[in-house]
């Protein structure tokens, strides 16, 4: 018979006594019971005690480093491990996806107790979670999702990107009474959150007929991209642009410098609107550069931790917690910057 909650019981397997850990195979219930109850099977091992939340190790495969966010949301984990005491196993995917993909299978052959993930690229991830999932290993994603069935992973903790661009795009709207020709600076292509920031934005001017994106091109989420994008499309549209959306700060702060160096002045000749709300865009609003920054917390160390501890405890989490945000003006930025937390 299948269990009634399957993943959450392999959970409670995967914390199990060393000797599944050290050789990286606990078990799922169909499959220890499947097994036969020679010494050392996974039966065996099952009725060892659960692991303590100070024994258990965690897998974390991180993106990269692109972005103050990212920085930031790394930082807040990190932190958090340190805090209560869980072992954090740290590896920087540099933003190719392939390294997250070998982190994570590494992870699993080191028989970690849960993974945690914060994918760079969305698509590519089913072989390497049913893997996961064969294993026993519970895995949490954070600051992206994966395109992949939902009982591949135990929960995902992330923003509501459609919303934000959404929010990006109605600000855009209000300030330009519906008129505007806008560079649109699209985040890493393959992953979700540059989609959903896209289609929200788009349905947000879809309401204005004189709301155009002239251009929409990736800057991976980077200032130094960000910024060549801008100067590209800064001279093949010469006296066109009036306003730019960035799916986030970083690519706004790169194209707030080619936009200077281009002799105009971003916030005033050029809006700029864009999304995360990290100190360095408070920065640039106090200085009249930056408009608008829809906020996209990167704090999600506490929340992942409290996750973790209920997954590791067998209790049941939801598939999906949605971090809420805001939108925050030029104008009260000088009076919020101190409490900012990244
Ligand atoms: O907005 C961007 C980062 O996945 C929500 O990735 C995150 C995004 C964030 O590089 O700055």
């Amino acid at each position: 018979m299948k269990p009634r909650n399957p993943v959450s019981r392999r959970v409670f397997l995967s914390i199990l006594g060393s000797a599944s850990i050290a050789v990286g195979c606990a078990r799922s219930e169909s499959e220890a019971e499947r097994a036969t109850s020679k010494p050392g099977s996974a039966n065996d091992t099952a009725r060892r005690a659960p692991k303590k939340l100070s024994e258990i190790v965690i897998g974390f495969s991180q993106t990269g480093a692109e972005s103050s966010w990212r920085v930031a949301h790394s930082k807040s984990v990190q932190e958090e491990a340190e805090k209560r005491k869980i072992q954090l196993l740290f590896a920087d995917g540099q933003n190719v996806h392939n390294n997250q993909i070998n982190a994570v299978n590494g992870f699993i052959t080191k028989g970690v107790d849960i993974i945690v993930i914060a994918p760079q690229e969305s698509l590519g991830w089913k072989p390497t979670l049913k893997e996961a999932k064969r294993a026993g290993i519970p895995v949490v994603l954070t600051s992206r999702g994966v395109d992949a069935d939902e009982d591949l992973y135990e929960t995902v903790l992330v923003a509501d990107f459609v919303w934000e661009g959404r929010q990006a795009g109605e600000w855009l709207a209000k300030q330009t009474n519906g008129s505007a020709r806008i560079i649109e600076l699209v985040g890493t292509p393959a992953a979700d959150v540059a989609t959903m920031r896209k289609a929200g934005f788009a349905e947000a001017i879809a309401k204005h007929p004189d709301m155009k994106i002239i251009a929409s091109q990736s800057g991976d989420f980077t200032r130094t991209k960000g910024k060549a994008v801008m100067e590209t499309l800064l001279s093949a549209h010469k006296g066109e642009i009036n306003a730019v959306y960035a799916h986030n700060d970083d690519m706004a702060l790169g194209a707030i410098q080619a936009i200077e160096a281009a002799g105009l002045k971003p916030g005033k000749d050029i809006l700029v609107v864009s999304v995360d709300a990290v100190k360095p865009a408070f920065e640039a609003m106090i200085e009249g550069k930056l408009n608008a920054t829809v906020e996209c917390s990167a704090v999600h160390g506490p929340l992942l931790f409290d996750t973790i501890e209920k997954i590791a405890r067998g209790e049941k989490v939801p598939k999906r917690t949605i971090v809420p945000g805001k939108v925050f003006e030029r104008d009260q930025a000088a009076a919020l910057i101190s409490t900012r937390p990244y």
